[in-house]
């Protein structure tokens, strides 16, 4: 049987090589060996999407590779994820967390993790998707009365609109009763002061850990 760093190594390949088919083995071969499978996302899948992103931003890959690279990924993720939400289900749920990547953006697959992440440590998640108003935020909110509203932006042209769901929750006079988190690639500490947003998840493991501080 491979061994853990021959499957995460595999787990690259299949995304540089923007193959679907092989993602969903590795994505089987390392249940079967017992790998954790966040460690497959994140040191695997997630460590050569980047380095597509890097290629792409240095002209090496065109919009064409990264489509195929991200369908590699999903592929491989959707693989793994009824192992994953098995490890998070029959326990109630600690709170509800409204999730989506922000209007103008389609960048969904971290959003993704986030979401299952949060579910597997039994949060109840409301996923809106991808490309999602503002409104929709503070609708959702409201509607499923949630604890938590957590936007994704993966450009920095996209995450200047995290600004509105702060303002547009206090608008709707939400914000006292809700915490917000934002998170994204471009999204650093810093942004997350900057605007007044109470969490910054660097990843999906930091995102669930500074959830669960609001619970305990
Ligand atoms: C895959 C990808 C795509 C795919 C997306 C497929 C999909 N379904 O998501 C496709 C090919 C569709 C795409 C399209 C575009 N892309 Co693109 N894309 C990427 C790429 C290579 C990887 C993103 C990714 O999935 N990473 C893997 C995941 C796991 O990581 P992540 O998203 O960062 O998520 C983690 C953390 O950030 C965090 N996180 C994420 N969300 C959240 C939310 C919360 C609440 C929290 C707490 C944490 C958190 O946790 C996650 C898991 O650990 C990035 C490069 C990069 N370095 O980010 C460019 C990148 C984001 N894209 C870019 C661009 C320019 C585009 C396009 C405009 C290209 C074009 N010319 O059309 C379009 C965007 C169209 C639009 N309106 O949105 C630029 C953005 C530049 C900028 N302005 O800031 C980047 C940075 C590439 C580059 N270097 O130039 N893209």
């Amino acid at each position: 049987m491979a061994t853990k760093e021959e499957i995460i190594e595999k787990a690259k390949e299949a995304i540089m090589e923007f193959d679907d088919e092989m993602a969903e083995e590795v994505a089987e071969e390392a249940l079967d060996a017992g790998v954790d499978p966040v460690d497959l996302i994140q040191d695997g899948f997630t460590v050569a999407m980047n380095e597509a992103g890097n290629k792409f931003e240095a002209g090496e890959l065109f919009l064409p590779h990264l489509i195929a690279a991200s369908e590699a990924m999903t592929a491989g993720i959707n693989v793994l994820t009824p192992a994953l939400e098995a490890k998070g289900a029959e326990t109630e749920t600690k709170g509800t967390v409204v999730i989506g990547t922000i209007e103008g953006d389609i960048h969904s697959i971290g959003k993704d993790i986030v979401a299952t992440m949060l579910k597997i440590a039994d949060f109840k998640v409301v996923d809106l998707g991808r490309d999602v108003a503002i409104s929709a935020y503070v609708e959702a909110a409201k509607e499923n009365n949630a604890d938590v509203v957590a936007s994704s932006a993966l450009m920095t042209t996209t995450m200047v609109s995290q600004i509105q769901v702060e303002e547009q929750l206090k608008e709707s006079g939400l914000r006292d009763t809700v915490k917000t988190m934002v998170g994204g690639a471009p999204v650093t500490q810093d942004w997350a002061d900057k605007i007044g947003a109470d969490i910054y998840g660097e990843n999906a493991g930091d995102a669930v850990s500074k959830v669960n501080e609001l619970f305990t």
